[in-house]
């Protein structure tokens, strides 16, 4: 139960920041944030979206591609329930 509102919490904070509008998630801070929730998904076939969809987000978040950047860190959202 506290893990849940701990986890209710955090998205309630990452959703309501200014930062995310701003395309501003694509920084390694967040992908960090990204590795820790996609590795507590109890849904297998949905975990493996949003780990690949964040593949391909960290993969042009390096080449320096904010709008891909973005793209695949929303599929990987979605993938995630969020
Ligand atoms: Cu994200």
């Amino acid at each position: 139960m506290l893990k849940a509102s701990l986890a209710a919490a955090f998205l309630a904070v990452m959703f309501l920041s200014p930062a995310y509008a701003a395309g501003d998630l694509c920084n390694d801070a967040h992908m960090k944030q990204m590795d820790e929730m996609i590795a507590k998904m109890t849904d297998a076939a949905k975990k493996e979206e949003a780990t690949m969809h964040l593949d391909m987000s960290k993969a042009e978040m390096k080449k320096g591609n904010t709008a891909e950047c973005m793209k695949h860190m929303d599929e990987a959202h979605k993938a995630m329930g969020m």
